[in-house]
Parts: C-alpha cells; structure tokens; sequence
C-alpha cells in the first residue's frame, strides 16, 4: 500500500508562510471561512504540529530543549513532525476532497534552518524529498512585513508575562536574513508562490489573499457560487 502522503488528492492544498507574528494563523482562519462559506469543506492545520505525534514533537522544538544538538537534528525532527501532520492529517483530507489550509510547511524548514543553520542545501533538498513524497502545496501564500512589526504583534499577544520561544528570541538580523530568504523561495517559485503585503490592515490583508486565491485556484468559487451562478441564470418562468 503507498504511503498516505502519495495518495490521491481532490482538495486543494494552500500553505502560509512568512515569519513571526506575520498573521498566518489569523489568515488561515479567514481562508477557511470563506472557503465553507462557499460550501467547500476545508480545515485548518499547523506546523510544528497538526496530528498529535507532531503536536508532541512542536512542544520539544519550541522549548530550545534540542537546541544544542544543531540545526541539522533540529531539520530532521521538524521533517519527522511533518511526515506525520501529513499521514495523519492532511493527506486523509485531501483524498476526501477537503481543502487544508496551513499554518507553516516545508518553507519553514528550509528558511529557518537552512538560514539559520546553515545547512548545505543539498541536504535540505534530499529531505524534503522524502518528507514530502509527492505532496508539495497548490498554493503558498508568503506573508511578508518588517520583522520589528511581526515581532511586536507576536510580543503583544503573549503578553509580558510569558517568555518569547526559540525563534523568536533569536536577533533583529536573523529575522531580516528569513524575510529575504521567503522572498528568495518566491521569487524561485513563482507558479507556487505569490508575497503578500502583510503590514496592512487584517481585513485588507484577507481580501489580498482571498483575491489571489480566487485567480490561482478557481475552484475557490465553489458549488456554492456555481449554484447561484446557475439560479441566477436561469431564465424566469
Ligand atoms: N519553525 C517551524 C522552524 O524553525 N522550522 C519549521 O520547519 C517549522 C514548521 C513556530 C516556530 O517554529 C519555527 C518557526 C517559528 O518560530 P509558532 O508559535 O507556530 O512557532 O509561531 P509562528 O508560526 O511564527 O506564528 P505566530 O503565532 O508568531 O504568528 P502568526 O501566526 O504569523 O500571526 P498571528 O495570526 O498569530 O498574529 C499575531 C498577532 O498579530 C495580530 C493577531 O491578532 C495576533 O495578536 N494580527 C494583526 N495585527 C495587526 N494587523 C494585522 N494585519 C494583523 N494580523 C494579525
């Protein structure tokens, strides 16, 4: 039997990237919505995390716990995290036609710890390719802003009572070096990946996303919309 991970997709897979504080989990609530809005079952899921093995592994990452067994142990268990989200969550959605939306994915792994821990690439190449399989997202959604902006929403919102974690602790310079390295992937991969201004207001934000989605992945439209399309069309009796 194939792996989970290579079976066959009938949702679409959308993944949002970018880095602290940027709105990605605030975004990928208002994909989600608009998407069952228009009939389209859809979830939203996260990474490090989104099955409950992978949800064990988010709390050792984030603590700093592995920190010093170096970035290429820390890629191999963000990728161990990942093969699991993907068998037990998002690849079971997409064979049953929901849409799954994602907080984070394999860009992370390569911006983070290839940036960061300056991993040869080839090595982050070979592992992505056996974390992945054949799964790779229909869309990635790149949130991008001045790293001080994102690193201030993500301070106010934990409040000063609760310590930053692993990455967010790290330097003004690390965050610039991942900014550039989001935009590296995009400008590489521009039929996979579209920037967004992130710095605007959440609402502007969201209607930027949801223009891009309904260009790149006309089914966003739904049977929802097709069926007022149709009520619309039809001629009166
Ligand atoms: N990581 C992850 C790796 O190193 N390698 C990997 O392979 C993977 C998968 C994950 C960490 O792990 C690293 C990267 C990360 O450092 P996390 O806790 O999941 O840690 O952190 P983030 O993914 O960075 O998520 P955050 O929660 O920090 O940021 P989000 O999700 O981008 O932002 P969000 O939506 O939570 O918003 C933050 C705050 O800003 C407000 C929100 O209300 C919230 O209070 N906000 C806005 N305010 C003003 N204007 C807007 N447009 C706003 N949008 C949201």
């Amino acid at each position: 039997m194939p792996p989970a991970s290579s079976s066959v997709r009938k949702g679409a897979f959308i993944t949002l990237e970018g880095g602290e504080g940027a709105g990605k989990t605030t975004q990928a609530r208002h994909i989600a919505e608009r998407l069952r809005a228009r009939g389209i079952e859809a979830i939203t899921t996260r990474e490090p995390g989104g099955s409950p093995g992978a949800e064990i592994l988010r709390d050792v990452l984030l603590s700093g716990k592995i920190k010093d067994l170096g970035a290429k142990a820390e890629a191999i268990i963000f990728s161990a995290a990942r093969i699991d989200h993907i068998d037990h969550t998002i690849a079971p959605a997409l064979a049953a036609g929901t849409w799954v939306v994602c907080d984070r994915f394999a860009d992370s792994t390569r911006v983070y710890q290839g940036t960061f821990g300056g991993i040869e690439a080839e090595f982050l190449t070979l592992l992505e390719r056996v974390t992945l399989n054949d799964l790779r997202p229909d869309l990635t959604l790149i949130l991008d802003l001045p790293p001080e902006v994102g690193l201030a929403r993500a301070a106010a919102r934990r409040g000063p009572d609760v310590a930053s974690d692993r990455f967010e602790s790290e330097g003004i310079l690390f965050h610039e070096a991942l900014r550039q390295a989001y935009l590296d992937i995009a400008a590489a991969e521009p039929q996979r990946c579209v920037v967004v201004d992130a710095a605007q207001e959440e609402d502007e934000v969201a209607q930027a996303i949801w223009d891009v989605i309904a260009s790149r992945l006309p089914a966003a439209a739904g049977p929802a919309s097709a069926e007022q399309a149709g009520e619309a069309g039809e001629p009166e009796a």
